[in-house]
């Protein structure tokens, strides 16, 4: 798979693309990730990359121009013109779905805007969908596309060891994820609950699969409706 990131600030990557998980998927080649510098694509003068919004208000906005060349050079370095994805607080929110429908493409492409926003024309003319972490607003694009890479990047087959699997991770089911436990049996008087110990698997699976639930009623009930409704 090959992630693009477009970014005015791509120095903002280096260390969360290089720890654990999406370290070693580069490394072994489950991924590559290229970085490129929206600003490099500036013509104006001064590098202008932003410009106050028509109208009127507050802010600076994403010009054209620089996103458009930026994308354009971008797209034909690779035959896979990609899955162009624009981040924005307006879009689709982002969760364990649209993570595992993305790790099944063979390009993306990830557009971080800063500032007030993009010109609405960026949009329209590249055909993006617009993606959204969750609904606050951050300085920038950046950071979501951080989170997003990391997502993806850890649902690559082989990306995780043996010992690590997504298969039982929260959402992975509709659930959040039940209670781990490691040595030792007690700690400042808390105990490991004793199913975990019996080495009776089927118990242990019943137990795991009702505190998923317990924990999902408590914590989030709205993902429990929709469990419900795609158990049935
Ligand atoms: Cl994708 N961008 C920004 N600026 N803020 C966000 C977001 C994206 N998702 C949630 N908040």
């Amino acid at each position: 798979m090959r992630i693009d990131v477009l970014t005015l600030f791509p120095e903002m990557f280096a260390s969360p693309l290089n720890f654990s998980i999406v370290k070693r998927a580069q490394q072994r080649g489950l991924v590559q990730i290229a970085l490129s510098n929206i600003r490099d694509f500036a013509k104006s003068s001064y590098n202008k990359v932003d410009d106050s919004p028509y109208g009127g208000g507050a802010g600076m906005v994403l010009m054209c121009q620089p996103v458009f060349d930026c994308l354009e050079s971008v797209q034909k370095q690779d035959s896979n013109s990609g899955r162009v994805i624009l981040l924005t607080p307006q879009g689709r929110k982002f969760d364990q779905q649209l993570a595992k429908e993305l790790s099944a493409e063979k390009r993306i492409i990830l557009i971080a805007g800063h500032y007030e926003g993009f010109d609405e024309r960026i949009r329209i003319g590249t055909g993006a969908e617009e993606v959204s972490i969750g609904d606050y607003v951050l300085s920038g694009g950046e950071l979501p596309a951080m989170v997003i890479i990391d997502a993806i990047v850890r649902l690559l087959p082989d990306a995780l060891g043996d010992e690590d699997s997504a298969a039982n991770d929260s959402f992975s089911d509709g659930l959040l994820e039940y209670p781990q436990y490691t040595r030792p049996e007690e700690f400042k008087g808390l105990k490991v609950p004793d199913v975990l110990l019996s080495g009776n698997h089927k118990e242990i699976d019943k137990w795991r699969k009702q505190q998923a639930l317990e924990k999902t009623e408590k914590q989030r009930p709205d993902l429990l409706d929709k469990h419900k409704k795609s158990e049935k």
